[in-house]
């Protein structure tokens, strides 16, 4: 099949999900089509079944907001056509779905039936889309895709109800790769001393992350043991979070790292992931901290209970209760043999979620949605 994916190309979970995805259907012989602004990071553009295109926005000094949909349904139409791609898949709904909507009309318009799979990921439904400026033409894309899936069971029930919609929504959950995790080297921590437990933390430093509860959880850690906190990711909240750790007196045990691309290594030198955001449809970063065995320490907001499990895999508290999370990080990191039992217990549970067991429904998926359209 020849897919065109549409994501943002940046650090965030959605653009990260989207860019593993089409590695994977390109490696089981699709030709896969990015279709963005810039390069993906996570992007292997060498890979044979993978080819790139960018959006051109031009830009024209009469508008305050350059107009990116039209570039982007523009260059969605001129791949489909020259690539004669079988299918469209726009991952995070704003605007993506929007644009491959008029990309599909434009299309039809020259005797084309292009099919339409939108996949949501969060904010997109949460956040952003259900704002009223936004809100008609998200549920209107929505609406007119022809197949949506959510990243979680919950997301698919935010969907229903802040969009009042009947649109059917298939759960297909993210996913992990789970070989990349199997051959890291677990014996070297150039991260911390011997004696020190590492805790680290990996997002997009957004309010809804909570960050500076992530400081004040392990500042409690830090009371009681000996523990270096390594932050991964970048945004607007990084410098008053680090500021935080100065006021805090616990500068010295906080090292960031800011967009590293060495995720998987840090997470298996780590002993204790933290997640206290406010929101979370999925929470990858957990389900990669989890592949990583390490034990995660969330709230139990949105869609982390689907991935981290209570008293299984991690622990899961209120949003805010940091007391809490930093109880159960010490009764982890006090007590070996439970440690090594949520560890365990982590790694069995993102297995679950390996890729090889998700991109198979995302293929069934497609068929059913060409076989419609060609029909
Ligand atoms: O929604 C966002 O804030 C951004 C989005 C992204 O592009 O990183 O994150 C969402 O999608 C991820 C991948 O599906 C999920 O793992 C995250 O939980 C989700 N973020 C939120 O719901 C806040």
């Amino acid at each position: 099949m020849k897919i065109g994916i549409v994501c943002y190309p940046t650090f965030g979970g959605s653009g990260i999900v989207a860019t593993e995805l089409g590695h994977a259907l390109a490696k089981n012989g699709h030709e896969v089509h990015f279709i963005t602004y810039s390069q993906p990071v996570r992007l292997d553009i060498m890979d044979k079944n993978i080819y790139y295109h960018e959006v051109n926005v031009h830009v024209y000094p009469l508008f305050d907001y350059q107009p990116y949909e039209l570039a982007l349904s523009s260059q969605m139409v001129e791949t489909v056509i020259s690539r004669k791609l079988d299918i469209l898949h726009v991952h995070y709904a704003i605007p993506h779905a929007y644009a491959a909507f008029m990309a599909r009309q434009i299309l039809k318009d020259k005797g084309i039936n292009i099919s339409v799979v939108t996949t949501l990921h969060g904010t997109d439904i949460t956040l952003v889309g259900k704002q009223p400026s936004y809100l008609p033409a998200v549920k209107f894309s929505i609406e007119h895709s022809c197949a949506v899936t959510a990243v979680s069971q919950s997301l698919k029930e935010d969907t229903i109800a802040n969009f009042n919609t009947e649109k059917e929504i298939q759960v297909i959950p993210n996913f992990i790769d789970i070989s990349l995790y199997e051959s890291k080297d677990r014996s070297s921590r150039q991260l911390a001393e011997e004696d020190e437990f590492v805790i680290s933390h990996i997002s997009n430093f957004r309010p809804l992350k909570r960050t500076h509860d992530v400081m004040q959880i392990f500042a409690g850690i830090r009371k009681e043991v000996k523990a270096k906190l390594i932050l991964m990711g970048d945004g607007p909240d990084r410098d008053q979070t680090l500021k935080f750790a100065k006021d805090l007196g616990i500068e010295q045990d906080v090292k960031y790292l800011g967009k590293t691309n060495e995720v998987e290594r840090v997470l298996c030198m780590s002993d204790l992931f933290l997640l206290p955001s406010s929101s979370e449809s999925f929470g990858l970063a957990a389900l990669e901290a989890m592949a990583a065995k390490v034990p995660v320490i969330s709230t139990n907001t949105g869609g982390i209970p689907e991935v981290n499990l209570d008293a299984i895999t991690g622990y899961l508290s209120n949003v805010g209760d940091v007391d809490e999370m930093i109880a159960n990080s010490l009764k982890i990191l006090t007590n070996p043999k439970l440690k090594e039992e949520l560890s365990a217990n982590a790694f069995a549970r993102a297995k679950e979620f390996d890729i090889q067991n998700i991109v198979p429904q995302y293929e069934e998926l497609y068929k059913r949605v060409v076989g419609k359209t060609k029909t």
